[in-house]
């Protein structure tokens, strides 16, 4: 067979198995209902937009530090969060729409590519101060984990729920989602989150369904961070500098 026709036939095999390559590959909103694009930040351009999001820092978060200089855009359409290493002291960042970007309900998602090394963890999450509050289950306030990476030897995400602070009181749910391929190229991961439920999606898929706490019924706030701790593995392992690297974050809302 001539070199020319076994590598259209290699692509059009590609193409009926659902591939796509990475740049143009484009979830959408779980089919079933008409969904309208409401907010978002392609990270086109060569600056943060600031008007959408406040970079997180500069102070010690665990036993790193976050740097506002960690969150950064490319020039190439793509948000970066740097991990890195000066002297003894350990870096990374993330970016949050506090006080710029609020709301509750509606389908959240974000693409993105994992971090390479041990030690960081990447993660985007909806958080509000009211997670505090004790009592009324995550009713009134709940920290929504869409997904965290601190497994780069896995092929898994965590999807979790937390509610009634991070003291005594402090209750949370949590599931380990296999995810084959997950720490290779870039990955949509998505929320939609109504008054009764949580639904977790990955690359389209739905991964988890619950309503643990009470659904969060208060707006929140979007963050995409990398943080740096055990849970992640050993960052003296780590080659560093690392990036997680953001294509897009994405709010939708149903047309009615
Ligand atoms: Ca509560």
């Amino acid at each position: 067979m001539p070199l020319q026709l076994m590598r259209r036939l290699f692509f059009v095999s590609l193409l009926a198995l659902g591939w796509c390559a990475p740049r143009t590959c484009r979830a959408e909103p779980p089919p079933g209902k008409e969904w309208k694009l409401v907010w978002g930040d392609e990270f086109d351009g060569k600056q943060l937009d600031e008007s959408k999001w406040e970079k997180v820092g500069d102070g010690p978060r665990r036993k790193a530090f976050w740097l506002k200089e960690n969150a950064y855009l490319d020039g190439n359409g793509h948000l970066v969060i740097r991990s890195k290493k000066d002297g003894e002291r350990y870096s990374c960042g993330g970016i949050r729409t506090r006080g710029k970007y609020e709301r509750r309900f509606g389908y959240f998602e974000i693409r993105c590519k994992m971090p390479d090394e041990v030690g960081t963890w990447a993660a985007f999450w909806l958080m509000t101060p009211s997670v505090r509050r004790v009592g009324d289950g995550g009713k009134d306030g709940a920290e929504i984990d869409i997904f965290e990476s601190p497994w780069r030897e896995q092929d898994a995400i965590n999807v979790a729920i937390h509610w009634d602070g991070y003291g005594r009181d402090h209750k949370s749910a949590a599931w380990k989602i296999e995810s084959p391929g997950v720490n290779e190229d870039f990955h949509m991961f998505g929320l939609h989150w109504t008054a009764d439920e949580y639904i977790f999606y990955c690359d389209g898929k739905e991964v988890k369904r619950t309503d643990a706490g009470g659904v969060c019924q208060v707006p929140v706030y979007l963050k995409v961070t990398t943080e740096i701790g055990e849970w992640a593995g050993d960052i003296s392992k780590a080659a560093l500098p690392d990036y997680f690297v953001v294509d897009y974050v994405r709010v939708y809302e149903t047309a009615d």
